[in-house]
């Protein structure tokens, strides 16, 4: 069991896609094939059975594309987050106003919390929230509150001594099933006593940020331990080149909002 969804928000790379916030060393991104992969991105949820609604780049913000940051969304309701990179601030009221189309109601995460979407991983049993360089106890304890109030369960994880870790689905993603894909080198955290593991070897970490889609997993290409073993557990992996996400320290998650 797991969420089926029907829709996806996503935001082009624009012009100043390369001058976001990147730790990697792997060079400037090519826009040019950065555009090429979210199209192929946006093609895969698609064939997953999601109708896509695709908003044009931000010249303002160059981490923009990543609109997984900007808000919570949940069957129940969508929350506005308030994104701990202070370059990314303003991304949040595009998203909020594409989101009011479908929730008529929208939470705001508010000062001094902050929170990115990324540090939000969404199971069948609860919403595990990351606490991290991005995301503070008190953005962290405003959206527990919040989705308490809807009736999810909350669990906070303080993720911040874990070395390169820039969220919490940086190192995790929720497989539906119960299951869990965690980097390797993650600590066996008591939060995640709950679910049944699938460790992604060290030298693939990268690809321990996937989603499910419906009957899909999206995962990163290039992963293929990681792969095979989505596939002996009887998942059947969509893999998908993010070379120019990569670079800018994105992955899979961040380039869409579902529900
Ligand atoms: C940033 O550092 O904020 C962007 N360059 C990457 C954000 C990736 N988002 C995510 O993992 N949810």
């Amino acid at each position: 069991m797991s969420t089926r969804f029907s829709r996806a928000l996503l935001r082009l790379p624009g012009a100043n896609y390369a001058a976001g916030i990147t730790n990697s060393a792997e060079g400037a991104p090519d826009l040019a094939r950065a555009l090429e992969q979210h199209r192929r991105y946006a093609m895969a949820l698609e064939a997953c059975g999601l109708a896509t609604t695709t908003l044009p780049a931000d010249a303002r913000h160059p981490d923009g594309t990543f609109v997984e940051d900007a808000a919570i969304v949940t069957p129940k309701g969508a929350i506005v987050t308030r994104p701990g990179a202070a370059s990314r601030a303003g991304e949040t009221e595009v998203i909020a106003a594409a989101l009011h189309r479908h929730y008529h109601h929208l939470g705001r995460i508010v000062a001094p919390g902050t929170l990115d979407g990324g540090d939000v991983c969404e199971t069948d049993s609860g919403v595990l929230i990351g606490i991290t360089a991005r995301t503070n106890e008190d953005g962290a304890r405003q959206l527990a509150a919040w989705l308490t109030g809807l009736g999810y369960r909350a669990t906070l994880v303080d993720v911040r001594a874990v070395p390169g870790l820039l969220h919490l689905k940086t190192g995790i993603s929720y497989l539906g099933d119960g299951r869990l894909a965690v980097a390797a080198g993650l600590p066996k955290l008591a939060a995640f006593a709950a679910y049944e593991l699938v460790t992604v070897p060290a030298e693939e970490s990268y690809a321990a940020n996937c989603i499910r889609v419906n009957d899909r997993v999206l995962v990163a290409a290039g992963y293929p331990r990681f792969a095979a073993e989505l596939a002996r557990l009887g998942y059947e992996p969509l893999p998908l080149e993010m070379s120019e996400f990569r670079k800018m320290d994105g992955g899979l998650s961040c380039l869409s909002l579902r529900f």
